[in-house]
């Protein structure tokens, strides 16, 4: 794994891959380059990692797309820039390893569509989602018209973007923008605690939920079922799925909750 990034700080931890955006001054907006280098990451994932924990450094997540960028294109250049944040963002959503995103401070724009497209969000406190394309005289491009809907329903993603909606970090626990909210300054700590349990999971089970699982929720009801039934009857023919349920039957394995 190179070292040299520009705009991220990547450091393998164990069976954690760390994947930091690191444009502090610039409250994390993301340019060309920071896509570039995370499309770089999930393309050349170390063989060890088996969890992502994507998080920002300094007071926010991101400030979205870096509007600097976006001020002088054309429509061709425009529809490009966005066709290459949405290849990027897939590779996320289907890397071969679940990716928890750690969430504080500003998560909007460009940056909410990047946490949407991670498997986990942990919100901290001080974590606010909002959409301010609507009020920039833009739309989305990085895939959020489609993946923030499915988290929160069409009806209060047109909200954010017509009125500049702000939700806070309890309110976007409830309405599904994240599935954990933390104390201030605890997301990243409560990110690494789910890791490691995500890092106990069978891979195969967790690249099912991360590749397969999105398919089969959009794939019809007949090729879903069928998808289903096929993924199953795989996972459960491996060594490890026998090694795990023997350990369960046999008293070996935690209980639900343990
Ligand atoms: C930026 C950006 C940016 C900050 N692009 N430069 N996103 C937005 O519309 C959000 C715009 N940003 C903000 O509302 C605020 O910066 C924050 C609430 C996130 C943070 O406020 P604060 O007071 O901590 O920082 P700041 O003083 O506003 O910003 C520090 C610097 O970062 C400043 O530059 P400087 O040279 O004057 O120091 C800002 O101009 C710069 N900065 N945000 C470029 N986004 C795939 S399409 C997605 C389309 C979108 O994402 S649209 C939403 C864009």
């Amino acid at each position: 794994m190179q070292d040299n990034f520009e705009n991220l700080i990547v450091e393998l931890k164990g069976d954690i891959l760390f994947i930091g955006l690191n444009r502090t001054e610039k409250r994390n907006a993301i340019n060309d380059g920071t896509i570039a280098e995370i499309d770089w990451v999930f393309s050349h994932l170390p063989q060890k990692a088996k969890c992502a924990v994507l998080y920002g450094e300094g007071k926010h997540f991101s400030a979205g797309a870096d509007l600097s960028d976006l001020k002088q294109r054309t429509t061709m250049e425009g529809m490009l820039h966005s066709r290459t944040w949405h290849s990027t963002m897939d590779k996320i959503q289907f890397s071969a390893i679940p990716v928890v995103a750690v969430l504080h401070g500003a998560c909007v724009g460009g940056g909410l569509e990047l946490a949407t497209s991670c498997h986990i969000r942990v919100a901290d406190a001080s974590t606010f989602y909002a959409l301010p394309e609507g009020q920039r005289g833009i739309f989305t491009g990085g895939g959020g018209a489609l993946r923030i809907p499915k988290l929160i329903g069409v009806s209060r993603m047109t909200d954010m973007m017509l009125t500049g909606r702000v939700y806070k970090a309890e309110e976007g626990y409830l309405v599904g923008l994240s599935q954990y909210v933390v104390e201030e300054g605890e997301a990243k700590e409560k990110a690494i605690e789910l890791a490691n349990k995500i890092c106990d999971n069978s891979p195969m089970t967790n690249y099912i939920l991360t590749n397969i699982l999105p398919r089969i929720e959009e794939g019809g009801h007949d090729v879903a079922l069928l998808i289903e039934a096929l993924a199953g009857g795989l996972v459960k023919d491996t060594p490890e799925a026998k090694k795990r349920l023997a350990d369960f039957l046999e008293g070996r394995a935690k209980k639900v909750g343990e």
